[in-house]
This record gives structure tokens, C-alpha cells and sequence, in this order.
């Protein structure tokens, strides 16, 4: 099964070949764990089939001693371990960059991101178990089996983490997703899950872990997924210089009301999610006018994950008119978002955290 949402209709579907699909931002607000049918997913290749009893994972490079294991040996030898955690495209929100001037890759709105409970085992117990080399500057390499074309060029997915973060207790080997085996779509068998890092790092239909003294040559850690300054064009970047996307910035959208909505003048519940990549959340402010004067929202605190997002909610008195409804949220450490898409725009639309804004129309 290519497509995990089965036959909704208000899927909002990028590429059927490879699969990528989102669902529109309200179906986010309605549930805290988003329910599997409505998780995005993004694939840079066919889903390649795979069979559990017969999938190999192999761990290798800077280790004492070669792995070669089973899900099933993972399911044996090691603690089963389950983390609350977002899983969000360095992309998401991508469409509104568009606006401005137009960037690469798939237009997401603001539903390439989901919250799931991952089960499966810490990369730092299998790591240990091979006996993992110690020392800084390394890097844990996640190969997948399936096959990528970008510009012309065919290779296998691969992307890297520094050894410091693989061996953080919430990175896991996940083989299931709220509670269910994963779905072939989402990286069935066996995949990455990196909380707090871009969803790129997270390696479906993992195959090989490679402990090693650098990131990843592969095209998409060495030539993708980095963070350019906006004079940048495709023409002229310089991947090397570019800063690798892993941790997320603090952002939050609006779910409700869509944009557009004609909505009738008096009290009016917005409604959206904010996360903050391992920070909490600490306060999430909403304007009405376009960020002349805000208010606070009621955060449905989350205790059990850093790595989860936060629901909020605010009521708002709207005079009619046409109104610009925004959100920006705070982080512990006192950080909010940029006022405007300007200031973050980059040629490929990577980690569009600015204001969010939503037009409406008031009567
Ligand atoms: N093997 C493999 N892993 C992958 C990808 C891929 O194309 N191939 N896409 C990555 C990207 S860019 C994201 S955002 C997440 C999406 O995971 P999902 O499809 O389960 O939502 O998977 C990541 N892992
Ligand atoms: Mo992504």
C-alpha cells in the first residue's frame, strides 16, 4: 500500500509517484496524536517492498563488532522503548514562501507534520551493543533500501546524525506507529525516528547503520536539506557551506479558521499547534490585526514528551471587515518567530518558521 490515508478525499496530494500527501491543517487540530490516516507522508522514491521476517539490518563502520540482526533479534535483545514525538518536514509551511517568490520541492502547506508515539528500540542500546567507537566528531550514517532519483541521479537514501545525538536516549529504531506495525509507506519495517530533528533524518526501510568519522556524502545530507541565505540561488550555492538542517525552529500555524473563511463578527475560537524541537512551549501569542495587538492562547499543556508539540486555542472578539489572523509562539528559552517570510525565505523553502498568517473575511 503507496498511500497510508486510504481513500480520503480531502488528502492534499503533491506526487502520487513517489507518494506525497498531507492533510489539510484542521484535520491536525482534531486529535493530539495524529491518528496514522492522517499523517503525512514523503517519500523521494517507490516504497520499496520489504518483508519483515527476511529484512536484514546491518551496523557497521567504527564499531567493536559487526551487527547483522533481524527485527525480530531487536524485538529480542533489547528493552522496547515508546517516544511521543513530531515528526515535521524541513518544508512544512513551504507554500507560503511561494507567495513571496517561488522556491523548490513539493508546496506543503502546514500539515507535513505529525505527533505519533514511536515503539520500537534506543539506537544507543543496539549502538553499545556493537560496541561503539567513543570520540567526538563522529557521525551514525542511516541507509535505506529504496531508490531516489534527484536531477538524474539515481542512489540509495542515506542521511547522518552527529554520534552525540544517536546515543540521546529518545532516538529510536521504530517499527511501529501509535501502537501499529508501520504501514510500508511510513518505512515498514524498520526506520529511524530522530525527535527534534527534521524528518529527514528520520531513515525509513532502514537497512544499514555506519558509525563513521564524517556526515554522509550521500546527495541528501551533503547536497540537500541545508540552510542557505536568501541571495543564494541553485546556480550559485555552495553545499558546503550550507548549515545541515537537524534541529527544528520554534513555529506554531493556525489549523482554524482556513484561510479564506468567512466567519460572522463576534467571539470566534482559533485554534492551531507550536512546537519547539525539545523546548517547551511557553506561550503562544494571536492577533487579529494583523499583529498590531495580541492576546494569549490556552495551551493544552503536555507534560509526558519534550519532544511532542502543544495545542492551543484562543477566543478572539472579530469586528467585521477583512481580518488577518496571525500566531507566533515562545519557547523556553524566550525565543519567537520572525514577523515575516522575508526574513526566512531560502531557495529551497526550508524551515519556514515565520508569523502565521491567515486572511479571513468577517460579516
Ligand atoms: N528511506 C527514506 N527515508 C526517508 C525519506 C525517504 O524518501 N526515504 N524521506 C524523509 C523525509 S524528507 C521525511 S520528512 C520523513 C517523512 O516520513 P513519513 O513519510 O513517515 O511522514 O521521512 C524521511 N525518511
Ligand atoms: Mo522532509
Amino acid at each position: 500500500m503507496v498511500n497510508p490515508f486510504g481513500e480520503r478525499s480531502d488528502l492534499i496530494v503533491h506526487s502520487r509517484e513517489p507518494f506525497n500527501a498531507e492533510p489539510p491543517s484542521a484535520r491536525l487540530r482534531e486529535r493530539f496524536i495524529t491518528p496514522n490516516e492522517a499523517f503525512y507522508t514523503r517519500s523521494h522514491g517507490p516504497v520499496p517492498p520489504l518483508q519483515e521476517a527476511t529484512h536484514r539490518l546491518r551496523v557497521d563502520g567504527l564499531v567493536a563488532t559487526t551487527l547483522d540482526v533481524t527485527v525480530g533479534d531487536l524485538r529480542s535483545c533489547f528493552p522496547e522503548r515508546s517516544v511521543l514525538a513530531v515528526l515535521q518536514c524541513a518544508g512544512n509551511r513551504r507554500a507560503e514562501m511561494n507567495r513571496l517568490s517561488e522556491v523548490s520541492g513539493d508546496p506543503w502547506q502546514g500539515g507535513a507534520i505529525g505527533n505519533a508515539v514511536w515503539t520500537g528500540v534506543a539506537l544507543h542500546d543496539v549502538l553499545r551493543a556493537a560496541g561503539v567507537a567513543t570520540g567526538t566528531g563522529l557521525h551514525v550514517a542511516f541507509a535505506g533500501c529504496d531508490a531516489c532519483v534527484i536531477d538524474g541521479e539515481r542512489f540509495r537514501y542515506e542521511a547522518s546524525i552527529p554520534l552525540a545525538k544517536a546515543l540521546s536516549p529518545e532516538v529510536l529504531l521504530a517499527w511501529a506507529m501509535n501502537g501499529e506495525t508501520l504501514v510500508p509507506a511510513h518505512g515498514f519495517p524498520l526506520r529511524v525516528i530522530v525527535p527534534g530533528y527534521a524528518g529527514v533524518r528520520s531513515t525509513k526501510w532502514l537497512e544499514r547503520i555506519t558509525v563513521q568519522d564524517a556526515p554522509s556524502a550521500n546527495h541528501i545530507q551533503a547536497r540537500d536539506y541545508k540552510l542557505v541565505p536568501a541571495h543564494v540561488t541553485k546556480q550559485t550555492v555552495d553545499w558546503e557551506r550550507g548549515m545541515t538542517i537537524n534541529e527544528m525552529p520554534v513555529n506554531a500555524a493556525i489549523c482554524e479558521p482556513a484561510p479564506g473563511a468567512r466567519l460572522a463578527a463576534g467571539p470566534t475560537v482559533i485554534r492551531g499547534w507550536a512546537m519547539a524541537s525539545g523546548r517547551p512551549v511557553v506561550r503562544v501569542d494571536v492577533s487579529a490585526d494583523g499583529g498590531e495587538s495580541w492576546g494569549q492562547a490556552t495551551l493544552a499543556s503536555d507534560d509526558e514528551s519534550p519532544w511532542s508539540w502543544t495545542f492551543w486555542a484562543a477566543a478572539l472578539d472579530l469586528a467585521p471587515g477583512e481580518r488577518q489572523l496571525v500566531a507566533r509562539a515562545w519557547d523556553a528559552a524566550g525565543q519567537t518567530q520572525p514577523a515575516d517570510i522575508a526574513q526566512v525565505w531560502n531557495f529551497k523553502g526550508y524551515l519556514c518558521a515565520a508569523w502565521h498568517r491567515v486572511a479571513v473575511t468577517v460579516r
